[in-house]
């Protein structure tokens, strides 16, 4: 049985992927650890320390007393925050991700997950099916530090023989936790309205496509990945993920077909410029080919369960 320590678990991947964790290989088995605490799931199904990742001494004790073999760190802060705070983007994203690795290498850790994102590709990248390899130049803080992320997953792999792994989710939509600062958000707060009978003001526009998928299927992916023979992994710095792609337009035409009353006002800020240099839509073939993956779920199922847990 592994010993997982899930760093970030309060946060929006964080809690789902503790809960999935912990169904499968028991509380005891997956320590949850935070600044802050979580989700009441979260709290009475198992161990919760808080921790500060940027403390590396810390890490270090907690990994060691735990007898720790695994470690997924899901600690960000995401696009449209880093735009607000660039330099404290950078140091939580980069520093957090450094002290992992490190305590990693020096513990002997079976194997370690960092997520990336959609946000490494800029303006420069395809459009349409965005491929695994093309030009990235990302324009936000938040995807340089995810791109200089993978390259320092891809380093200590190569460098150290360490079996790290990683994916460039899209959107996550979810129920359980609210949004934190990201461009996607607006396609969670929109059920929030959307369930309490009020109008959603969009900071997107009504034509701004871009690729979302359903936590369920992206917890699924990132367990489905670290299952995977370490020789089935060709991408050794984040795999492309896909499940669907929708503009704020689709998304409301879809909602109304259940909550038919559902009004929303477009309002774009300052986070349509990030937008608008993220992909319309990725390639997830090396992923499909390696490790078999599928999303499930589309933008109906999507909305039906989004409206039921709200
Ligand atoms: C964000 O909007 O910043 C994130 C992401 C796509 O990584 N949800």
């Amino acid at each position: 049985m592994p010993k997982i320590l899930v760093i970030g678990a309060s946060g929006q991947i964080g809690t789902e992927l503790t809960i999935a964790l912990r169904k499968r290989h028991g509380g005891d088995h997956v320590i949850a650890a935070d600044v802050k605490s979580g989700h009441l799931q979260l709290n009475n199904n198992g161990p919760f320390i808080p921790l500060d990742v940027l403390d590396c001494e810390t890490l270090q004790v907690q990994v060691r007393n735990h007898r720790i073999d695994t470690i997924y760190l899901l600690v960000a802060m995401l696009s449209a925050n880093g735009e607000q705070h660039p330099q404290k983007a950078w140091q939580l994203n980069m520093q957090s991700l450094l002290n992992v690795l490190e305590v990693a290498r020096v513990e002997n850790i079976k194997q370690v997950f960092w997520p990336s994102s959609i946000a490494v590709f800029g303006p420069d990248a395809p459009k349409e099916h965005c491929p695994q390899n093309t030009e990235l130049n990302p324009s936000t803080v938040y995807g340089i530090s995810k791109l200089a992320g993978e390259q320092w997953c891809k380093y200590y792999h190569s460098r150290y023989d360490m079996d790290i792994r990683s994916l460039r989710y899209p959107g996550l939509i979810s129920s359980k936790t609210l949004p934190g600062g990201g461009t996607t958000d607006y396609a969670i707060s929109i059920f929030h309205s959307a369930a309490f009978g009020k109008p959603y003001t969009c900071f997107l526009g009504p034509d701004t496509k871009l690729p979302m998928m359903y936590m369920d299927d992206a917890v699924r992916a990132t367990i489905e990945l670290m299952d995977a023979p370490a020789k089935n992994i060709t991408v050794r710095s984040s795999y492309n993920l896909a499940a669907m792609s929708f503009t704020p337009d689709e998304l409301a035409g879809e909602i109304k077909e259940q909550v038919p009353e559902f009004e929303i006002i477009y309002s774009p800020d300052q986070r349509q410029a990030i937008a608008d240099s993220w992909p319309d839509s990725i390639d997830d073939s090396c992923a499909r080919q390696d490790w078999n993956w599928e999303a499930k779920f589309c933008m109906k199922g999507i909305v039906e369960e989004m409206l039921s847990s709200i």
